[in-house]
C-alpha cells in the first residue's frame, strides 16, 4: 500500500505541476511502462502492446475455389511466410522473456521469436517493484533466458539468438540492415511516447490497456489508469521538447514514409523476406498499432501495405500459454 501511496503522490505531483521532477518522472516511467536509457541518460516512452487485439490480415477470396486458389498464390508472392529455425543446431528447451506488454523493446524481441518460430514462456515485470526480476543484476526489460543463459538488451539479444540460429556465419547483416536495426532504437522509439499520450484521451486509451495487461496490483491498476494517463500526458510534452518533435503525428508520419522509402519499393528491406531491420521496426510499432496513433499512421502514410505484409510473416505468437 505505501508503494501505491508513492505512486500516487508522484503521479499527482507531476499532475499539479506539469513538470515532474527527475525522481517523480522516473517513478511514471516506470510505472507508465516507459524505459529509461541509462546509456544516453533520457527517459522515452513506448506504448503498450496490443497484440492480442491484433487482427491479422487475411487474404480476402471472391468467391470459389478459383478465387481462392489465385488469392492465396497472391499473398504468397506478397507475404514471406514466417522462418523456422532451419538451423537444428538451436533447440533450446526453455526460453523465457521477462517484459512489460507494452514495452517496445521486448516487442522487437518477440517478433524474432515468433518469426522464427521459437516458443517462448512470458514472465510479466510488475513495473514498481519488479520483483520479478530480483535475480538480476540488470533492471531493465526485455530480459531473456534461454535454457538459464541470461540475455540482455533487445538488439544483443537478437544478434545473440541469430547468431545460436545460424552458427556458421552463413548469414550477415547487412550495412543497410545495421542501419536502420540503429534507426530504430536511435530515432523510431523516441517518436513513440508523444504520439500515444498526445492528447488526454489517447493517454488513457494507452493506459486503459497498459493496465489492463501489464502485471499490477488490483489498487496499483486504479491509481495507475487514471493518474498515470495524466501524468503521462504532461511528461510526454518535456519527452517532446527533449527530442526535438514540434509535432508528434508529423514525427510519425514522417518516419513512416521513410521506412517506406528505405525499402526502395521491395517488399521488406530483407528484400523477399523480413530481416532484423524489418523485424525491429514491426517490433516497435505493434504495440501502437491498433491505438489511435498507430490507425492514424496507417491511414495517413504508406506504411500499411508492408505493416500487412509483416504480419503474416510473423505470424503467429509463439508464446507458450501457462
Ligand atoms: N537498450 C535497452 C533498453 C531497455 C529499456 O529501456 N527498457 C525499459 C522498458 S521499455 C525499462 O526496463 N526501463 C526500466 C527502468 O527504466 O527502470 C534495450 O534495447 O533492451
Amino acid at each position: 500500500m505505501r508503494r501505491v501511496n508513492g505512486l500516487a503522490t508522484t503521479l499527482s505531483r507531476a499532475i499539479a505541476t506539469g513538470a515532474p521532477p527527475a525522481a517523480a518522472q522516473r517513478r511514471l516511467v516506470q510505472a507508465g511502462l516507459f524505459s529509461t536509457f541509462s546509456s544516453s541518460n533520457n527517459s522515452q516512452g513506448f506504448a503498450q502492446s496490443i497484440a492480442d487485439r491484433f487482427k491479422k490480415a487475411s487474404p480476402s477470396v471472391a468467391g470459389g475455389v478459383a478465387g481462392f486458389s489465385a488469392a492465396a498464390t497472391s499473398l504468397a508472392q506478397e507475404a514471406h511466410a514466417k522462418e523456422p529455425v532451419q538451423s537444428q543446431k538451436f533447440l533450446p528447451n526453455d526460453v523465457v522473456l521477462y517484459q512489460y506488454e507494452a514495452c517496445p523493446f521486448c516487442n522487437k524481441v518477440k517478433a524474432f521469436l515468433d518469426y522464427y518460430n521459437i516458443p517462448y514462456k512470458v514472465v510479466e515485470v510488475n513495473p514498481i517493484n519488479k520483483k520479478e526480476i530480483k535475480w538480476s543484476d540488470y533492471k531493465k526489460v526485455p530480459i531473456l533466458t534461454v535454457d538459464g543463459d541470461q540475455m540482455v538488451d533487445s538488439s544483443d539479444i537478437v544478434d545473440k539468438l541469430f547468431q545460436k540460429i545460424h552458427p556458421d556465419n552463413s548469414a550477415t547483416d547487412s550495412e543497410e540492415e545495421r542501419k536502420w536495426r540503429g534507426w530504430v532504437d536511435n530515432h523510431l522509439v523516441h517518436i513513440l511516447s508523444p504520439n500515444i499520450y498526445r492528447s488526454p484521451s489517447e493517454a488513457l486509451e494507452s493506459f486503459d490497456y497498459i493496465t489492463t495487461h501489464g502485471n499490477f496490483s488490483f489498487t496499483e491498476r486504479l491509481v495507475a489508469k487514471y493518474a498515470g494517463a495524466a501524468a503521462m500526458y504532461f511528461v510526454s510534452k518535456k519527452l517532446k521538447k527533449r527530442h526535438n518533435i514540434t509535432d508528434e503525428r508529423a514525427s510519425l508520419y514522417e518516419a513512416a514514409e521513410t521506412w517506406v522509402d528505405a525499402l526502395k519499393g521491395r517488399q521488406y528491406l530483407g528484400g523477399s523476406k523480413p530481416n532484423l531491420a524489418d523485424l525491429a521496426v514491426f517490433g516497435v510499432l505493434r504495440p501502437i498499432r491498433y491505438l489511435k496513433s498507430g490507425k492514424d499512421m496507417v491511414e495517413h502514410t504508406r506504411i500499411g501495405e508492408w505493416y500487412s505484409r509483416m504480419e503474416t510473416s510473423v505470424g503467429e505468437p509463439c508464446r507458450i500459454k501457462e
